[in-house]
């Protein structure tokens, strides 16, 4: 069954994600579905579904919701519990694209007979496993070290000044 975009402006775009550690890939994903459609519909993936996926995640789920209904890109927040739920989710909100980010290019073609779905460029050089990665790299530095690094911040901004 294919669902076509009734005769009028409005196009409902749909994704999926963690959205952990929210952060310029996230922001930039959701500015291209906005261009895209006019009614954003985001699943969040819940933590028990993350663990799933065998994905850590470090901002709890209903936090994560709350950065995502704040932003004005979103019209609409959903929970992402399984992988299952995506057909029933685009038959129920009339959904007209799915859009994913391009790491997930092919996995979700199936979905094409409910509704287009389209995959989009990553951003790349940021990701919140990178983040992650970054942070406990931090936690790590001995105190010695850290004061160091710090020398060399002030250092930069006053030469800056
Ligand atoms: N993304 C991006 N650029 C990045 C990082 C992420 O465009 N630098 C996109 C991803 O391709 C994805 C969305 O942002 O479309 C959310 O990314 P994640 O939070 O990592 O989502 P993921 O854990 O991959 O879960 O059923 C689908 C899954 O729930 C997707």
């Amino acid at each position: 069954m294919t669902q076509s975009c009734p005769e009028s402006s409005s196009k409902t775009v749909l994704t999926y994600g963690t959205f952990d550690l929210f952060h310029i890939g996230h922001l930039r994903l959701l500015q291209r579905l906005r261009d895209i459609g006019n009614r954003v519909i985001v699943g969040v993936s819940t933590d028990q579904f993350n663990a799933q996926k065998g994905k850590k995640t470090i901002i709890p789920y209903d936090q994560r919701v709350e950065i995502l209904k704040a932003l004005k890109l979103v019209d609409l927040v959903i929970e992402e519990s399984c992988w299952e739920q995506k057909k029933k989710d685009i038959v129920d909100y009339h959904v007209d694209v799915f859009a994913m980010g391009d790491d997930w290019k092919g996995k979700f073609d199936e979905l094409a007979s409910y509704c287009e779905v389209i995959y989009l460029p990553r951003t790349s050089s940021v990701s919140s496993t990178s983040i992650k990665a970054a942070l406990g790299e931090i936690y790590t530095l001995d105190s010695k070290e850290m004061r160091l690094q710090f020398e060399v911040l002030e250092q930069l901004l006053q030469d800056l000044k």
